[in-house]
């Protein structure tokens, strides 16, 4: 190989692009989303020679928007940071929701946006916007490093950046970094081109928190665990466990918390949303003081009877997740270790007969619900009842908003099977679902998806992801965003027209033109048969099952199981 010409800016700018991607790779990248454009090229032609190498894997889509939602659902699976590219102009602003569920969710997302050189901002060129800090707050860090150069301390500076990049969107609280990438013309060397000597750098992992003096002055009184949306860390489950066994604590496990799912002992509580509808019953359990793990919980029922408890949020990063404004204390530790801590630290005192009250009230909660399933026409609870059945451990769920994701908070129970659940439930959007789900797809098990009809048809282009799909998506049809028959605003003056904005999506038509199999049921014993069929099938497929409910049925449903909830007189039995 030639050296370099000096004034080869192609090359110049592939090598720095190489360094870059040396430090981003060397921080755990492994994965570039990339869209097509032609400003990106140095960071593509640069991107090729890690993929050669093994060390970086290199996924094309064409639209941004899903793009960015796919890496969201790849880095959500594996955890590893998950980078995108786009071209210079609108392109990168198509990131956008991504970026901002990313902020919320915790999610490492890397964004890396070329663009024109400083010199043409701002008067007209062709493609040329300010990139200049697009995500605002959303980005942990935004860097324009200005043009390519190729001396030695330019291209450790470039590594460097990539080092940092990625290690700030790990944690201590992960989130998106942004990188805008300014390049000169020609974007292609005239000539060979070689690599960058290698750097001695190596990343470091981001370093270990302190647990903090938290246990010195903790509350006294009654407690009670509450876990949120997270990506719980694989000690989590046995620290908290053992420790509410140890202290008699109930823990309140949300649907995004990985908690709902697999082995638990009773104190875990999945029935809150339906018993803390029973006045009596929300009363008799408000307990001294709370502890927070994760974000806050999908249940609205749930967060208002938070309101006002004393909280302590233990959380390893820097997220401030207070929606209520109660929190006495902000524990900067990892769960598990302050669950460890705290269940030898004899500061609780153990109230079995608190415990027995909560036991108590979620079992007939879920009686009742077992039985009003049994006796009521087909709607989304009987749906989940079947589909969370039929689920393998090992198995992912990702659940679109909002509908769904409630309605598994709803109906779902303790959850047998070792499953993952997810959902983009930081900024709650109903955009990017399937683009998500085929991230979430590609990264890990395979995963299944509960939409909406709105939901899905936000994201049509997520259709072109489809062959990354290895279960169904069930997609429920009840003619548009029926979450808004829950709200005050159901019955105004163009209700239909106006909030729930019905669809009849040609759903059979959509599935042939991607190449999915499409099946339609309209009640479990059709569902089941369906699953049946998929499971025989290639090992259960991926395709569109489209559920027809009936959205007047489903509501009138939940009401009256809510309305009966809240009329019993007793749910929790006396105290001893
Ligand atoms: C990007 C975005 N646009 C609009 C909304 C407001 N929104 C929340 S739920 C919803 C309706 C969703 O309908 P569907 O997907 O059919 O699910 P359903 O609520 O009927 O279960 C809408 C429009 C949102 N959350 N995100």
């Amino acid at each position: 190989m030639s050296t370099p010409l000096p004034r080869d800016i192609g090359c110049r700018n592939l090598r720095w692009a190489l360094a870059l991607l040396d430090g981003l790779a060397a921080a755990g990248l492994r994965t570039l989303v990339l869209s097509p454009g032609s400003r990106s090229t140095p960071v593509v032609l640069a991107a090729q020679r890690l993929e050669a190498a093994g060390r970086l894997a290199l996924v094309p889509i064409l639209d941004e928007r899903s793009a960015a939602f796919f890496a969201l659902g790849l880095a959500r699976g594996s955890g590893s940071p998950v980078a995108v590219l786009a071209t210079s102009g609108s392109a990168a602003a198509h990131w956008h929701p991504a970026v901002i569920e990313a902020d919320m969710s915790g999610i490492p997302l890397l964004l890396l946006s070329a663009d024109r050189p400083p010199r043409l901002r701002g008067w007209g060129a062709n493609q040329t916007i300010d990139q200049t800090r697009l995500f605002g707050t959303a980005a942990r860090e935004f860097h324009d490093p200005g043009l390519p150069a190729d001396e030695p301390a330019a291209l450790k500076a470039a590594r460097a950046l990539g080092l940092r990049a990625a290690g700030v969107s790990l944690g201590p609280r992960p989130g998106p970094v942004h990188l805008n990438l300014p390049f000169d013309e020609p974007l292609v060397p005239a000539g060979d081109c070689p690599d960058p000597a290698p750097a001695m750098a190596t990343a470091t992992a981001p370093a270990a928190r302190a647990l903090d003096q938290a246990l010195d002055t903790w509350p006294r009184g009654r407690g009670l665990i509450v876990c949120g949306p997270m990506s719980a860390s694989p000690a989590l489950p046995e620290a908290l466990w053992r420790c509410v066994r140890t202290l008699d604590l109930p823990v309140l496990a949300d649907p995004l918390s990985g908690l709902r799912a697999g082995p638990a002992p009773e104190h875990r509580i999945t029935g809150y949303d339906a018993l803390l509808r029973n006045a009596g019953t929300a009363a008799a359990l408000r307990p001294d003081w709370v502890l927070r793990i994760g974000r806050a919980p999908v249940s609205k029922v749930l967060g208002q009877w938070l309101d006002g408890i004393p909280a302590m949020l233990v959380e390893a990063g820097g997220a401030w997740t207070d929606p209520t404004h109660d929190l006495i204390r902000r524990i900067t530790a990892e769960p598990a270790a302050l669950l460890e801590a705290l269940a030898g630290a004899g500061l609780v005192e153990p109230d079995p007969g608190r415990l027995a009250a909560w036991i108590g009230a979620d079992r007939t909660v879920r009686t009742l619900a077992d039985q009003y399933l049994a006796e009521s026409r087909w709607c989304e609870g009987q749906l989940i009842r079947t589909l969370l059945a039929r689920m393998d451990d090992g198995e992912a769920l990702h659940c679109a908003n909002s509908l769904p994701i409630r309605q598994i908070d709803t109906w779902s129970g303790p959850i047998t099977a070792r499953i993952a659940i997810h959902g983009n439930r930081g900024a709650s959007g109903i955009d990017g679902q399937l683009s998500t789900l085929a991230g979430l797809s590609q990264a890990g098990p395979p995963c299944w998806g509960l939409f909406g009809d709105l939901s899905f048809c936000h994201d049509l282009s997520g259709l072109l992801l489809a062959g990354a799909l290895k279960r169904p998506v069930i997609v429920v049809n009840n003619g548009g965003g029926r979450i808004f028959e829950y709200l005050p605003q159901h019955g105004r003056p163009g209700f239909e027209r106006l909030w729930v904005t019905p669809v009849a999506p040609a759903l059979a038509a959509l599935a042939r033109a991607f190449g999915l199999a499409h099946h339609r049921v309209a009640d479990a014993a059709g569902l089941e048969r369906t699953l049946d069929v998929l499971a025989r099938g290639n090992a259960n497929g991926a395709g569109i099952i489209e559920a027809v409910i009936d959205a007047e049925c489903s509501r009138t449903m939940h009401q009256g199981f809510w309305h009966r909830v809240a009329g019993l007189t007793r749910l929790t039995p006396e105290r001893p």
